[in-house]
């Protein structure tokens, strides 16, 4: 087992019709919020993985600026939408941790995009712990130790479950090496090609 203490898997936490729900208010955010696609800091290269937020700050990232939370979209400069009660609710079932999330990052990954292994390290507070929460294709997710280098054991993640990331977990090392696709219907009317969203909820601030 070599996740550090305080990683929590919740296999299938969401039935089918939960998954629905909770897409339909994610469209509804990224109706308001669209999609962009973060830069790496210096190099400027864009990230496979597009990216918006809900909630009272948003994680952002370009080349001049790097990594950083701010309140407003970067591309059409609006406060970020407010989180939808049904992402709060998932929260406060698993969270362990009566304070409330103030970030929902929302990743959308294509067929080929990923992320590579990193730590969630732009927050201001590490006691709070991430919840993730997966939509549509499968993926192989990676999760370390607290030293990039270390070993790491990958999982894979299903539509409808839900991690948590709290105590010692909570700066270790994590990815997603891949996507499944064709692996689930629930995305087909968004993104016909199949992909996956990710629901990251934080406290930032
Ligand atoms: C383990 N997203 O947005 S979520 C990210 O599936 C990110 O989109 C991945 O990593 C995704 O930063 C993974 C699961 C996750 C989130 C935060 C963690 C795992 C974590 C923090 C510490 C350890
Ligand atoms: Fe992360």
């Amino acid at each position: 087992m070599t996740a550090p203490a305080g990683f929590r898997e919740h296999p299938a936490f969401l039935d089918g019709a939960a998954q629905r729900a909770l897409l339909t208010d994610i469209r509804a955010v990224v109706a308001d919020a669209p999609f962009f696609r973060p830069e790496m800091p210096r190099t400027g290269r864009p990230m496979s993985v597009e990216m918006t937020s809900c909630g009272a700050v948003g994680w952002v990232s370009d080349r001049t600026g790097g990594y950083r939370y701010q309140l407003t979209h970067p591309v059409i400069g609006k406060p970020w939408p407010r989180m939808p009660d049904s992402i709060v609710a998932i929260w406060r079932a698993v969270a362990g941790d009566p304070r409330l999330p103030d970030a929902c990052l929302v990743n959308h990954y294509a067929p080929a995009a990923k992320m590579g292994l990193h730590r969630d390290e732009d927050e201001q507070d590490f006691t709070a712990p991430v919840v993730s929460i997966s939509l549509g294709d499968d993926c192989r997710f990676r999760i370390g130790g607290l030293e990039r280098g270390g070993p790491t054991r990958s999982l894979r993640l299903t539509s409808g479950d839900v991690v948590v990331l709290g105590g010692a977990s909570r700066l270790a090392y994590h990815g997603v090496d891949r996507i499944y696709p064709g692996t689930s219907t629930l995305l087909r009317d968004w993104f016909p090609e199949g992909g996956r969203i990710n629901l990251t909820l934080r406290r930032a601030t």
